[in-house]
């Protein structure tokens, strides 16, 4: 004995009117229960509608735009009588009912892998650790065939979703690079045994590397990089700090001078716009960013993480510096959440409190500069008479040349330092 069952949308949080941007079946259809039938992309998340059951699919009712909320049918299916009750009783098509009761929406709520990265036009600077990047169902399937890591591929679909081409594309790459490294038209990079020459370890790379790798190396070969190196007179910054370091201490957190670059790094992202801001996927419109979430690189034992400061042009140096304490020492423990390594208007990497006089660190896209800080070190400068010991800081802005140009970016540096050296300019 079969019956005929309605296929609704499942619990799906507080989306509504979320449109189908995928169908995966058609009707006559064999279906088997929690195989996904279509997939509904809001601004927020991907979400595949699946089976309720095993069964056949006997009519679809919506197609690739249309809008559905939780509870809308989507088509019908026959089900095995014994199959359908009774811990899922759906509804039949005689006796429809507004909501789907809890069993059903139970067994026809999305597993949490379903539910992909958010799909803003420009998406993600890489998939943060735990997220599945936007694909559909058949292309994660061909991926695994492939043996290709999802992660490691850039998608030229819409919102950035990964396609068969994408695939096919980095099947290529592999084939005549070697590994993945290769670009096209590149030679690949010698593949080398060295054991052949003295002793080896093998050390796998640690999970963040094996994330976080592929988005840098894109980074890396798909922005123009420019770097401006500038230097900051900090002496007064310094001595400030130190007068002030015994209030933070008691709010239980230090304020190294990186609490300070947030502040400034603020002040100048707010005198100039273009900073704050992303290229569209298709590169011909810039997003001006009203808001100022800053993201700092946190060294960890497992490799670099990137938690993001949000509201920094509202917290002052002591709230800035107890949530910095904070979110690295989380950081450092793997305890950071997904949601804090997103939204970044701007990234900076300080490297100033183990050396170095300067470096050139890669941008975080879809940022478009971020600052590298070296050490700050006592050095003479002329005041016009004489040389003065002055503490000097030295700073590196990498930029996407494509939006920014040389004197935009130096005009940035010499605003920035200008805010490290006059603090009371960050009032103005
Ligand atoms: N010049 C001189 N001294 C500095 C300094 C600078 N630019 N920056 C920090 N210091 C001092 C601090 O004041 C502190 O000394 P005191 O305790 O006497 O005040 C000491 O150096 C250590 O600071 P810190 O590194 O612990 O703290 P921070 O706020 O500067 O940085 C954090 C915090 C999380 C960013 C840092 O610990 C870290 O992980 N840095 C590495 C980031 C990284 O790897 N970037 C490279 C990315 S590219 O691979």
């Amino acid at each position: 004995m079969s019956k005929t069952i309605d296929i609704r949308v499942p619990a799906i949080g507080d989306f509504v009117k979320i449109p189908v941007i995928e169908v995966l079946v058609t009707e006559g259809d064999a279906l088997e229960a929690e195989q996904s039938l279509i997939t509904l992309e809001s601004d927020k998340a991907t979400m595949e509608v699946p089976a309720p059951s095993d069964g056949v699919l006997t009519s679809l009712t919506v197609k690739v735009g249309d809008e559905l909320s939780e509870g809308d049918v989507i088509g019908t299916m026959t089900v095995a009588e014994a199959e359908s009750a009774p811990e899922a009783p759906t509804q039949a098509e005689s006796e429809p009912k507004p909501n789907p009761e809890p069993a059903a929406a139970k067994a026809a709520e999305p597993a949490a892998d379903r539910v992909t990265t958010p799909s803003k036009p420009y998406a993600d600077m890489g998939p943060a650790v735990g997220e599945l990047p936007p694909a559909s169902p058949g292309v994660r399937k061909l991926a695994r065939e492939m043996g290709i890591d999802l992660a490691t591929i850039q998608g030229t679909g819409r919102n950035g979703r990964i396609t068969d081409d994408d695939l096919h594309q980095q099947l290529k790459q592999r084939l005549s690079g070697g590994g993945g490294a290769a670009l096209p038209g590149l030679a690949a990079a010698p593949q080398v045994d060295f054991s052949q020459f003295g002793a080896v370890e093998h050390e796998p790379l640690s999970r963040i590397q094996k994330i976080s790798g592929p988005a840098l190396h894109r980074n890396w070969v798909s922005i123009p990089h420019v770097t401006q190196f500038d230097e900051a007179d900090i002496t007064d910054m310094e001595a400030f700090r130190q007068a002030s370091k015994r209030e933070a201490e008691q709010a239980g957190a230090r304020l190294t001078p990186l609490v300070f670059m947030i502040k400034a790094v603020v002040a100048s992202l707010k005198a100039f716009p273009r900073f704050n801001a992303s290229l569209s996927a298709d590169g011909a419109t810039l997003i001006l960013k009203r808001y100022f979430h800053i993201g700092v690189a946190v060294d960890t034992p497992g490799g670099l993480v990137v938690p993001v400061v949000r509201d920094c042009d509202q917290k002052g140096l002591v709230a800035l510096a107890v949530e910095l304490a904070e979110l690295s020492s989380r950081a450092r423990d793997g305890k950071l959440k997904a949601d804090e390594m997103k939204g970044g208007c701007f990234t900076i990497s300080s490297l100033g409190g183990i050396g170095g006089t300067q470096f050139t660190p890669i941008i975080n896209a879809p940022e478009l500069a971020i600052l590298g800080v070296s050490k700050a070190e006592l050095r003479p400068q002329w005041d016009g008479q004489a040389f003065q010991p002055r503490l000097m800081l030295p700073v590196a802005l990498s930029y996407d040349h494509r939006v920014i140009d040389g004197a935009q970016a130096v005009r940035f540096t010499q605003h920035l330092c200008q805010q490290l050296t006059d603090l009371r300019r960050l009032l103005l």
